[in-house]
C-alpha cells in the first residue's frame, strides 16, 4: 500500500495538459486516464482541486455547467507524464438547451466507451440527490469496460452536509446500487476521504505488472518485450 503522502505528493504534480470540445480533439495518450463524470454542479471540479492540492487547477463554480470541454491534467514526478486526470462536463443541468444535453450525452458515452487508456471513472455524486436517472445510464454504459477491468469508484461528495448516520445511509444505497465498484464519502470541505482517493488513485496508475519508469523489477520482463516495437513516446510540456 503506497503511503498518503506518496500519493498526494504524486497528485500535487498535476497540471493542466489540454483542454477539448470534442473526441477527436483529445491527445492519444498510452499512460493510464481517469475520468471524473457526474451530474452538473456534484462537486468533480472541487474534487480534483483538492486531491491535487491546488485552488485553481480546474474551475469550480456555483454555477451549474462551468465546465463545458474535457479538460486533462499530467501527474507524474519531474515532468514525467506517468497518468492523466480529465475532468469532464456535468450532465442534467436544467438549463442547458435538449440539443446541446444530447450531443453531450453521446460525446460522453463515446468517450467512455472508447477512449483507449481509459483506467478508471470517478462518479461524483451528491448524497442528498442519490444516484439518478443519468447517473444509472452511464453507469451502464461502463459496465462492459468494467467487466473487463476498468476501475470504478462512486464517491459521495459534500459528505460535511451529511450526519454520520445519514452518510452511513447514502453509502449503503450507493453501495447498492454502485454494485461491484468502490464507494466512499468525500468532502472536499472537511477533507474527509482525500487521502485514501489520492491512494486508490495511485493504485489504479501503477499496477504491479506497469513498472514506473526508471525503476525497473528486477528480474521481471522488459514491458511490451514480445511486441517487437518501440514504445510510443508521451509527449512531454515544453
Ligand atoms: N459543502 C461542500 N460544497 C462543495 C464540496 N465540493 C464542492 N462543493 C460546492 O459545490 C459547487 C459545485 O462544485 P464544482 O466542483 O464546480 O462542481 P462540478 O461537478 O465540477 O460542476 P460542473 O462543472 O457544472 O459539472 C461549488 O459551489 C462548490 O463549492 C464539498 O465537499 N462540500
Ligand atoms: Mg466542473
Amino acid at each position: 500500500m503506497v503511503t498518503a503522502k506518496v500519493a498526494l505528493g504524486w497528485m500535487h504534480t498535476a497540471r493542466f495538459l489540454t483542454t477539448a470540445a470534442q473526441l477527436h480533439h483529445l491527445p492519444a495518450l498510452d499512460v493510464p486516464e481517469i475520468a471524473f463524470v457526474g451530474r452538473s454542479n456534484a462537486g468533480k471540479s472541487t474534487c480534483i482541486n483538492t486531491l491535487t492540492q491546488q485552488k485553481q487547477l480546474a474551475f469550480a463554480s456555483k454555477k451549474p455547467g462551468r465546465t463545458q470541454h474535457i479538460n486533462l491534467f499530467s501527474l507524474g514526478k519531474q515532468g514525467v507524464q506517468d497518468a492523466v486526470l480529465a475532468d469532464l462536463p456535468g450532465y442534467g443541468y436544467a438549463a442547458v438547451p435538449k440539443d446541446d444535453k444530447i450531443r453531450w450525452q453521446r460525446v460522453m458515452a463515446n468517450y467512455l466507451v472508447t477512449r483507449e487508456n481509459l483506467t478508471g471513472v470517478v462518479m461524483l455524486c451528491d448524497p442528498r440527490h442519490g444516484l439518478t436517472e443519468l447517473d444509472d445510464i452511464l453507469l451502464d454504459v461502463i459496465r462492459p469496460r468494467v467487466e473487463q477491468g476498468l476501475k470504478f469508484l462512486v464517491l459521495l461528495t459534500k459528505a460535511d452536509k451529511l450526519t454520520r448516520a445519514e452518510g452511513a445511509k447514502a453509502l449503503s444505497i450507493a453501495r447498492l446500487q454502485a454494485g461491484g465498484g468502490e464507494t466512499r464519502l468525500f468532502s472536499a470541505l472537511k477533507r474527509q476521504g482525500v487521502e485514501e482517493v489520492a491512494q486508490l488513485l495511485w493504485h489504479w496508475s501503477h499496477p504491479p505488472d506497469r513498472p514506473v519508469s526508471g525503476d525497473a523489477v528486477p528480474g521481471a520482463p522488459a514491458v511490451d518485450s514480445d511486441v517487437g516495437e518501440i514504445p510510443a513516446s508521451i509527449p512531454q510540456r515544453p
